[in-house]
Formats: structure tokens, C-alpha cells, sequence
């Protein structure tokens, strides 16, 4: 019998709490999964939170696929790579001209843009989808960035619009463009994520061993600043965090967890988006290469055995200039993460909607913050692509990148690796230095490799007479 409003495949902790979601919604949703019994286990959970009479739940695909009213809708949240061109395949004789298939797990948006352009002449409209906010925001509201088939984005609307977290009554759900542009989107969500974190955990280094502050003491810094311009998911469980206590020693535990930093992929996948591009993204990279070397712990306690421990920093910091020096960081963040939208977004004829971006962020997501708000805001107004030429944010850069100045310079004397914080700052002073030093790059190539180089007045391709270095 044909029930349901759309159907589901994979109900791992992702896929679970998405259909949960979308059955406390109203709506009626066809569940499947390859292993049969991890149905059995969805409709236990579905029953204790009373919502199985919104479940429809099929071990047979082919009955699956019947329950679901035309056109269809089916959602995948399995495994991201192969398994889901593997149950592509599966789906595909089942499927009919018109229906969708909503691929919602952590996708590479280079395989979304092969899979859209693989079922599309199909008469299959494909969404790949951007879903962030983790097993809470798949339940409860998460952020969800669609890219794929216009018309099929229109039939699952309702549903995904309903599902989705909302600020200010606004869904945190929005089309925004053909091919991979959902999946890219989130790809930058979760660099800009990497970025965020890494200089959270920087400005924790220094109050923990600058400043001598212990966890408790830095856990309240954090929930003071979560009332600021720095207000956040991300600043709020920094709080929370700091201040937990393991059970088993009564000690912080902050202090037990090994300082090892593990990544699946999509911090990666935007530093080399951003690298292919050809925009300067210095603060994704610098958290995906400060991951890397949290990682190899073995080689730092060595490397810190010949070199010494550090000297520490010396004199007095401020914790208003450790919360400026943040703001800051993260204002070149999220500029350079907008600037890899936009980049890509022009070379890919996506038309990617920078202020609509901002704002499905501001809730539901990992990232969500006060601070994407006013970014919204003033991307709404128009004007200049990059945040620091944005008026509304250009007072605030003004006023923060002094503290950013004298963190970035108090940790370098102290020895600290402010890798992502430094990033911020040597970007922003490349980016507002109207002379710069590339013409000395231009000169060196042209000795070694007749590149040329530009002379005001005299154009483009001119060439100096250098001296042979022949024989040295
Ligand atoms: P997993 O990524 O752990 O995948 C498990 C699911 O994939 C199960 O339903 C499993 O079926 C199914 N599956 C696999 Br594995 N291979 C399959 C195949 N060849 N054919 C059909 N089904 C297959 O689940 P998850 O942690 O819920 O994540 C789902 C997606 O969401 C992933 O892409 C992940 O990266 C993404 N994700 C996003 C967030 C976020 O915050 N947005 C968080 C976590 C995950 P089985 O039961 O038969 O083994």
C-alpha cells in the first residue's frame, strides 16, 4: 500500500534519528535498512517515543520503494563512498522517471556532481544534502544544505523545511544549487568548523599554560564569553567540556583526554577545494595541519626532549585581548571559508547564496553563533564579497586585531604554536598591504625560468638581463 510521504535507507545513529524526526513532524515515513534486524531495533525506539504509527518498516526494498507515494522522495544515510553508489544501483529498478533520491550522509561533492550528472539523464533527480548538527540535530532540528535537482527540491520542500532547526521561526533549510553545491557547502561548514575549533583550543593552550588558569577556571572564561560577540554552540561546550569531571578520579576531564586530535576527511576536502580554487583559506589549513601534528604524539614528546619545554609567556595577558584576539581569528575564518564559496561558486555556475548560507547556519548546525547572524545581516545589505570589506564587520576588525597582534606575538616569544590564530593574522596583514613583496618572487622566476614578469607603464611579459649562474 502506498502510505508513505518518503522513505529512508540506513538507520545507523544518523539515518535513525532523521526518520524520528521526520515521523514527530506528521509525516509518514518507509524505513529500510541492509541488515533487516537493525529495523527491528528502529521500531523498538520508534514505539517507546510513540511514533511507530508514523513508521512504515520494509526488510524488502522492492516493497519499500511500493509504500512511498509518487513522485518519490527516498533518503540515503548509509556509509559515505562506495555504499552509496552501491545502493544507487540497487534503487534504480525499482525507481521511476520524476522520483528523487536524497542523499544526505557526509559525501565527497566531486562524487554528488558525478552522481547528478549520472542519474540525471535518467530522469532520476538527485539531491545530495548537507546535513550538520550530529545524532541531536538529525533528532531535534538540524542545518541542511541542499544542492541537486531544482524540481525534486521542491517536491521534498515541505518535509525537509519541517525537519530542519529554526532560528527566529526561519527553517535552517535552503536549496542552493545544482550538482554538488549542498555537499560543498557543508564541506566549507566543516572547514570553517575545523577553524573554530583549532583557535578555541589555541586561546585554551594559553590560559592553561600562559596563564596558569586550571580547567574550571578556563570553563568560566568560556561561559562568560558565551554571553559576548563570541556566543556559539561551539564557545558554549567549550564550557562545558573544561568543566567536566571524570567519575572515576574526581580530575578534570579535560586533563585525562590525550592530546591527539582525530579527522574523517572534510577539513581535508575544504583545504583542497580551497587550494584547487586558488584562494587563500590559511585558517582551515592551519587547523587540518595542527590536527595532523596533534597526532603524532610520539614524535613531539621526543622533539620536546631535544628542544626544551617551552619558555612560557612572560608579563601579563589579558583575557580581553585573549577574547578579541578570537573574534578576530575567526573573522578571517569565516572570510576566507565565504571566499571559497564564492570562488567555487562562480567557476561552477552554482550562483551559491552567500547571505542565505549564513543564515541556514545560524542554528542547527555545529557552527551556529550569534556572530552568523550579523554576517547574514550584512551580506542581506550587498556589497563586498569578502567579510573585512563588509562594512558591518570592518568596525570590529578595526577594534580586534590590536589583541589578535599582541596574542599572536606573546606566543610566539612563549613558544606556543598558535598555528591557526597566526594564520588569521599573517592573512589579514597580507590581505589590507597595498605593497607587497611578490615582486620579488616575480624577479626570481624570471632569472630562473624567463616567467616575466609586469612593469607599470610598460605592460605585462617584461624580462630582466640577469647574470649567468652557470657552474656555481
Ligand atoms: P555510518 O556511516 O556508520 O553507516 C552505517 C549505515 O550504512 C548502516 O545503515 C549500514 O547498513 C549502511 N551501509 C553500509 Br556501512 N554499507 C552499505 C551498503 N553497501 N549498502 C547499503 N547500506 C550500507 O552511519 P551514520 O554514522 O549514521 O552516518 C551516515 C552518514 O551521515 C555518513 O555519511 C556520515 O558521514 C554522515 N554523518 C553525518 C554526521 C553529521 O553530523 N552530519 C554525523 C555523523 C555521520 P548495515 O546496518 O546493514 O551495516
Amino acid at each position: 500500500m502506498t502510505t508513505a510521504d518518503i522513505g529512508l535507507i540506513g538507520l545507523a545513529v544518523m539515518g535513525s534519528n532523521l526518520a524520528l524526526n521526520i515521523a514527530e513532524k506528521g509525516y509518514t515515513v518507509a524505513v529500510h535498512n541492509r541488515t533487516a534486524a537493525r529495523i527491528d531495533d528502529f521500531m523498538v525506539m520508534a514505539k517507546a517515543q510513540g511514533l511507530d504509527g508514523k513508521v512504515v518498516p520494509e526488510a524488502d526494498l522492492a516493497a519499500f520503494i511500493a509504500t512511498i507515494k509518487q513522485p518519490r522522495s527516498v533518503i540515503i544515510m548509509v556509509k559515505a563512498g562506495a555504499p552509496v553508489d552501491e545502493m544507487i544501483e540497487h534503487l534504480l529498478p525499482h525507481l521511476d522517471a520524476g522520483d528523487a533520491i536524497l542523499e544526505c550522509g557526509n559525501s565527497l561533492y566531486t562524487d554528488t556532481q558525478r552522481r547528478f550528472d549520472y542519474l540525471t539523464p535518467k530522469g532520476i533527480g538527485y539531491l545530495g544534502i548537507g546535513v550538520s548538527g550530529g545524532e541531536e540535530g538529525a533528532r531535534h532540528g538540524p542545518s541542511i544544505m541542499v544542492g541537486g535537482a531544482e524540481q525534486q527540491w521542491k517536491n521534498a520542500q515541505p518535509i525537509l523545511e519541517a525537519i530542519s532547526a529554526k532560528f527566529n521561526g526561519e527553517p535552517c533549510c535552503a536549496y542552493l544549487g545544482v550538482g554538488g553545491a549542498g555537499h560543498f557547502v557543508k564541506t566549507i561548514h566543516n572547514g570553517i568548523e575545523y577553524g573554530d575549533m583549532q583557535m578555541i583550543a589555541e586561546v585554551y593552550g594559553v590560559m592553561r599554560d600562559g596563564l596558569g588558569m586550571n580547567p574550571t577556571a578556563a570553563s568560566e572564561v568560556f561561559k562568560e564569553w558565551n554571553k559576548g560577540p563570541l556566543n556559539s554552540y561551539l564557545i558554549e561546550i567549550a564550557g562545558h567540556v573544561l568543566a567536566a569531571v571524570d567519575p572515576q578520579t574526581g580530575k578534570p576531564l579535560v586533563d585525562l583526554i590525550i592530546d591527539k586530535a582525530g579527522q574523517k576527511g572534510t577539513g581535508v576536502w575544504s583545504a583542497i577545494a580551497a587550494q584547487l580554487l586558488g584562494v587563500p583559506a590559511t585558517a582551515i589549513e592551519g587547523a587540518v595541519a595542527a590536527r595532523a601534528i596533534s597526532a603524532r604524539k610520539d614524535e613531539r614528546l621526543a622533539a620536546e626532549a631535544v628542544y626544551g619545554k617551552r619558555t612560557g609567556i612572560s608579563g601579563q595577558l589579558d583575557l580581553g585581548d585573549l577574547e578579541k584576539a578570537l573574534l578576530a581569528g575567526k573573522i578571517v575564518s569565516y572570510a576566507q571559508g565565504f571566499d571559497v564559496m564564492a570562488r567555487a561558486s562562480a567557476e561552477n555556475g552554482w550562483n551559491l547564496p552567500l547571505a542565505t548560507i549564513a543564515k541556514i547556519w545560524r542554528a542547527g548546525c555545529i557552527i551556529r553563533s550569534r556572530f552568523l547572524d550579523q554576517m547574514s545581516a550584512a551580506y542581506v545589505k550587498g556589497g563586498a564579497t569578502n567579510l573585512l570589506m563588509v562594512p558591518d564587520f570592518i568596525g570590529i576588525m578595526k577594534d580586534a586585531h590590536p589583541s589578535l597582534r599582541k596574542i599572536v606575538a606573546a606566543g610566539a616569544l612563549g613558544e606556543f604554536p598558535l598555528v591557526c590564530l597566526s594564520a588569521s593574522l599573517a592573512y589579514f596583514d597580507s590581505y589590507r598591504q597595498g605593497r607587497g613583496t611578490a615582486n620579488l618572487i616575480q624577479g626570481l622566476r624570471d632569472f630562473f625560468g624567463a616567467h616575466g614578469f609586469e612593469i607599470e607603464g610598460r605592460g605585462a611579459d617584461q624580462h630582466g638581463k640577469w647574470p649567468s649562474t652557470l657552474g656555481f
